[in-house]
């Protein structure tokens, strides 16, 4: 199906969704996150995906929500419309590897939204920020409550109170990104990374981000007794037995997501 705000590519079991306002520097408003949940629901359904990347343009993954579309709003229309909660909660139901590929700016709910992905590669020009605080606003799709949890208080509250940008270098050594590379090189990267993955046991890998993300929202004795009990739960499959197969006969696995 085309969309009015986003393009989506399938090819080698990748899903590629760009993020396609270049005029407003892919800033989302409401239609963007309709499509973008659809296009992302859609994905995760398709048997031909097993990873999805979302990124941007080079100079904008997203910066941030619409300002325009948000200015004139009151607080009954962004509560009735629950403005922006689809993209928050919504990827975190996404049960497929999302990795969001991050060029130029990433700010406000631009930067919340490649936090709501499971990882982030960004290319050396990319810049994150939450500057709400300049519109007499804060952070609403995580930005307070996912930045504080990637690169702790310290820099959290510089960012959310100070509204500066983070760029590339200081957001791999804080940990909000897993890689940075040259601009150029970058969707090379994230699709290899994709293409990786989707090598995998689809039922393994949706079991590794379970566990990882748990960790979010457990105490450590849970955490540890939920990864030790899925881990149990995978000798219960098929891709199991010829994973260790493989690695004992010295070839590649065949895995069948069984
Ligand atoms: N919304 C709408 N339009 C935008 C946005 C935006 N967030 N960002 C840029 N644009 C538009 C500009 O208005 C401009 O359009 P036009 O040419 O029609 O004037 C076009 O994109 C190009 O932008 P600039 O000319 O400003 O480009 P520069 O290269 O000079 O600057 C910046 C780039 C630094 C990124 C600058 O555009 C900027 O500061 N943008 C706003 C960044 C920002 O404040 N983001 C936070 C927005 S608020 C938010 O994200 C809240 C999320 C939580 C909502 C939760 C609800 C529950």
């Amino acid at each position: 199906m085309a969309f009015e705000t986003i393009i989506v590519e399938i090819e080698d079991h990748v899903a590629l969704i760009k993020l396609n306002r270049p005029d407003a520097l892919n800033a989302l408003n409401q239609t963007l996150t309709r499509e973008l949940m659809q296009a992302l629901e859609e994905a995760d359904a398709n048997d031909k995906v097993r990873c999805i990347v979302l990124t941007g343009s080079e100079k904008a993954f997203a910066a941030g929500a619409d300002i325009k579309e948000m200015a004139s709003m009151s607080f009954a229309e962004v509560n009735t419309a629950n403005l922006f909660a689809a993209l928050g909660d919504g990827i975190q139901q996404i049960r497929k590897p999302v990795i969001a590929a991050v060029s130029g700016y990433a700010l406000g709910g631009g930067c919340e939204l490649a936090m709501a992905c499971d990882f982030i590669i960004a290319s050396d020009t990319a810049k994150f920020g939450q500057p709400e605080i300049n519109l007499g606003v804060i952070a609403g799709i995580g930005g307070s409550q996912r930045l504080t949890r990637a690169v702790g208080k310290a820099k959290s509250m510089d960012m959310n109170l100070t509204g500066r940008f983070m760029d590339a270098e200081e957001a791999e050594r804080a940990g909000l990104v897993s890689r940075v590379v040259p601009a150029k090189k970058l969707m090379e990267e994230a699709l290899g990374a994709a293409q990786k993955i989707a090598e995998k046991s689809l039922l393994t890998a949706r079991t590794a981000k379970e566990a990882v993300n748990r960790s979010f929202e457990s105490t450590l004795a849970e955490g540890l007794l939920f990864e030790r009990r899925v881990f149990h739960s995978l000798f219960a499959t098929e891709d199991q037995k010829e994973g260790m197969a493989a690695f004992i006969e010295k070839r590649q696995p065949q895995f069948r997501d069984k």
